[in-house]
């Protein structure tokens, strides 16, 4: 149902995709952030290409409709313009882990103080369904007809080790979980990231397997030993909630300090004076 936070722009997602899901709880949680003080100005989204893509023309929310696999890199840049922004990035597993891994790996080395939210349906799915690093083994698609021969690569530990500062797993049927957990990671100051386990109802419909398998994790682990277990746990359970949350210096402070480039904006002649001074 339309509501202020929809556009007029017309869904175009299958029925029933499991992004229906993941933007339920991006509005609800769009809401809950109002609630503690972090207006829509200064919520700020941004989104890569893929069926995921999609989320930004469905939201009335400030942002810019980036490249496949960049959006983290454009929320960074956002961030460093306007430190006192929430920049949010959506992505596919394909964006994100495929074309994009190298600024999610960065991005969490560094701390850089931004949200990614993954669509992770294990598929390239836009481009009709060829397999993605989180494909499991023996995923069949156009690409891979007699089925991949790949172990899929496992997120949550790769984003460990990157030094990522908030990590967790959702699951796009379960939406208010979903939503409290993006409250949680964009109030996080530092690297957060959600991967969102999200069902394609064309080319890797997960519904039954995670409405059955998935459990709300009860407590988040103490050390980062106990994440990284969780994280590589291979259990008959997949386990949903924060994984990690550590406190560590973010990007644009240690860089930056308390300077804002749009708040403390140089005059012109000023900047002129400066330039001259150095030339
Ligand atoms: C640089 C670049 N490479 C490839 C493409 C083609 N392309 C568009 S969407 C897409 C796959 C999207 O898959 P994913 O990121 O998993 O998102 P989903 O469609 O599953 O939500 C690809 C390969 C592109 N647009 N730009
Ligand atoms: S192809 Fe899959 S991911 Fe894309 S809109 Fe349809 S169900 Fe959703």
């Amino acid at each position: 149902m339309p509501d202020d936070l929809s556009t007029s722009a017309e869904n175009t997602w299958c029925p029933g995709c499991g992004n229906f899901g993941i933007l339920s709880a991006f509005k609800k949680a769009a809401r809950k952030l109002e609630e503690r003080g972090i207006d829509r100005e200064h919520l700020v989204i941004c989104s890569g290409i893929g069926c995921h893509g999609k989320i930004f023309d469905y939201l009335r929310l400030n942002g810019l409709y980036s490249l496949h696999g960049r959006s983290m890199a454009t929320v960074q840049g956002m961030k460093l313009g306007n430190p006192d922004l929430k920049v949010v990035a959506f992505a596919g597993d394909g964006d994100a882990y495929g074309e994009g891994i190298s600024h999610m790996i960065y991005a969490a080395k560094r701390n850089a103080d931004i949200t990614v939210i993954v669509h992770d349906n294990g598929a390239y799915a836009l481009t009709a369904g060829q397999f993605s690093p989180t494909s499991e083994k023996g995923f069949k698609g156009p690409s891979l007809p007699n089925g991949s021969v790949e172990e899929p690569l496992n997120p949550l530990a790769l984003m460990l080790e990157a030094g990522a500062s908030f990590i967790a797993r959702g699951f796009a049927g379960k939406i208010d979980h979903l939503s409290d957990l993006m409250v949680e990671a964009i109030l996080h100051e530092g690297f957060s990231v959600i991967d969102v386990l999200q069902p394609s109802v064309v080319f890797n419909n997960t519904y039954k397997e995670y409405n059955e398998r998935t459990a709300i994790i009860a407590q988040t682990p103490r050390s980062y030993e106990d994440a990284i277990r969780l994280a590589k746990d291979k259990g008959t359970q997949v386990p949903i909630g924060i994984f990690y949350q550590v406190s560590k210096p973010v990007y644009h402070k240690e860089l930056m300090g308390s300077w804002n480039p749009v708040r403390d904006k140089t005059a012109r002649n000023d900047r002129l004076k400066k330039i001259k001074e150095i030339l």
